[in-house]
């Protein structure tokens, strides 16, 4: 078997399980844990938080039949050389992009809140990209890496679903990947904004990508044991 079809919206999603890929966007502490960055923002974290369960489940299932995975990571490197004026100086955030918090220093690579939360770490064979902006193409290696995989479509879940998610979404769009983006595998810290994000995917006849929820995925997969 070399493809499945998944139902989803606005039609069905025909999958190539040799040139298909997870995207896990930036299921960081930083976002997700009271005391990071959208905390910081003014955000209530919790309804992210409920997205932890369902990213798993996608992620056993791409494990079990070694679908291939990439991890984002929204990241600054410590002299916010990478960091515009723009960004860190939006606004007027509790703390700061590069200021001290509670998991320490806000979205910079290596500090404690900065690391994926502890459901969904990568395993030593899965891909991570640090991203300095809120799509996963911009200043990184993805397309690169997913080309030198034979990669055409991407399965896509994380945080948040109107920001990095959506930007990713119509990054990988444009470069012609086909996009299934996985309805309860993302969150957003307002809800109406996710349920608007996902309507804005698939409108038009999909002119970003697909919807659908992760049982369907999992219904597609069933009996599919690997895919090398
Ligand atoms: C944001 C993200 N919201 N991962 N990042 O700044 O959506």
């Amino acid at each position: 078997m070399h493809e499945l079809t998944v139902e989803a919206r606005p039609f069905p999603f025909r999958l190539p399980l040799h040139s298909t890929a997870v995207v896990i966007i930036d299921m960081q502490r930083d976002f997700v844990e009271p005391g990071g960055f959208g905390e910081s923002l003014g955000n209530d974290v919790e309804p992210l938080q409920a997205v932890i369960a369902p990213v798993t489940r996608l992620l056993a299932t791409a494990r079990r039949t070694g679908l291939p995975i990439v991890h984002t990571r929204e990241a600054h490197k410590p002299d916010l050389s990478d960091c515009p004026a723009a960004k860190r100086d939006r606004g007027a955030p509790r703390l700061r992009i590069g200021d001290r918090g509670p998991m320490g220093r806000i979205l910079i690579e290596g500090e404690p809140g900065n690391d994926f939360v502890a459901e969904l770490k990568p395993r030593e064979d899965e891909h991570v990209i640090s991203k300095p902006g809120k799509g996963a193409f911009y200043g990184t290696g993805l397309d690169a890496w997913l080309r030198q995989h034979g990669i055409t479509h991407l399965l896509v879940a994380g945080v948040t679903t109107e920001v990095c998610v959506q930007t990713t979404l119509r990054e990988a769009n444009d470069r012609g990947y086909c996009c299934l983006l996985l309805e309860d595998c993302t969150g957003s810290y307002i809800p109406e904004f996710k349920r608007i994000t996902v309507e804005m995917v698939v409108a038009q006849g999909g002119i970003v990508g697909w919807a659908t929820p992760l049982d369907r995925l999992e219904s597609a997969f069933e009996g599919v044991t690997d895919v090398g």
